[in-house]
């Protein structure tokens, strides 16, 4: 007996229900009725999905964590598994709640895959997890790393390699602009200093002389 009420909820494990129904008349006359019913699994849904990295080096062995946290109602979902995509390549995901395999707390609902990455070819490197519940599979939730060439290393070291070298060339060239900029001006200033120190070499007594001659 769980109700006497005309109205009822209840929540059921999945698997399969059978639901009696018994009357009782104000007479004491009894009559019965069953139900069968088979409840599915509630459908997990994934949210969450995070990568312990956000690049990859291509063709570096690289230690990743992949967390997922799963919702579901039941508590029934027993698997998580997902893919590694990159390079056209595919690598199968093992997820765990036990607390194993790099799953801190066991039960929680947050899966977690650890391994070594070694993804080659391509830009990107695509994770694709989904749960599966008996027959139902949830939607697939996706992520996505960069590639990167170790050589290279992405954005910063472009920076630092070509960037900064480019800037000191540039600050260099400015440099050398400023000194000839002020080369031509002191050369200037030369000339203008010796105009004006042959006219202060002007000796007086020469014009006296040239006169004294004219006398
Ligand atoms: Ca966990």
């Amino acid at each position: 007996m769980v109700s006497d009420s005309t109205n009822l909820n209840i929540s059921f494990q999945p698997g399969p229900v059978r639901v009696d129904l018994l009357v009782k008349d104000s007479r004491g006359a009894t009559s019965v009725a069953s139900v069968n019913l088979t409840v599915g699994s509630s459908a997990p849904e994934l949210s969450d999905l995070m990568v312990s990295i956000n690049k990859v080096e291509d063709g570096v062995p690289t230690e990743v964590t992949t967390t997922v946290r799963v919702q579901d109602d039941d508590g029934t979902t027993d698997t998580v598994r997902g893919e590694l995509i990159a390079g056209g390549t595919s690598v199968a995901m093992y997820f765990y709640d036990d607390g194993t395999n790099g799953d801190s707390v066991a039960g929680d609902g947050i899966w977690t895959s650890r391994f070594s990455w070694l993804v080659s070819g391509g830009s990107w490197a695509r994770v694709e997890v989904w749960a599966i519940d008996s027959d139902l599979v949830s939607p697939g939730t996706v992520h996505t790393v960069p590639i990167v060439d170790p050589n290279e290393g992405g954005l910063e070291s472009w920076v630092s390699s070509l960037g900064i070298p480019l800037l000191l060339i540039t600050m260099a060239s400015l440099t050398v602009a400023g000194i000839s900029y002020r080369r031509m001006k002191m050369a200037e200033m030369a000339k203008d200093m010796q105009e004006i120190e042959s006219w202060s070499s002007f000796d007086p007594r020469e014009m006296d002389e040239e006169f004294d001659s004219e006398d």
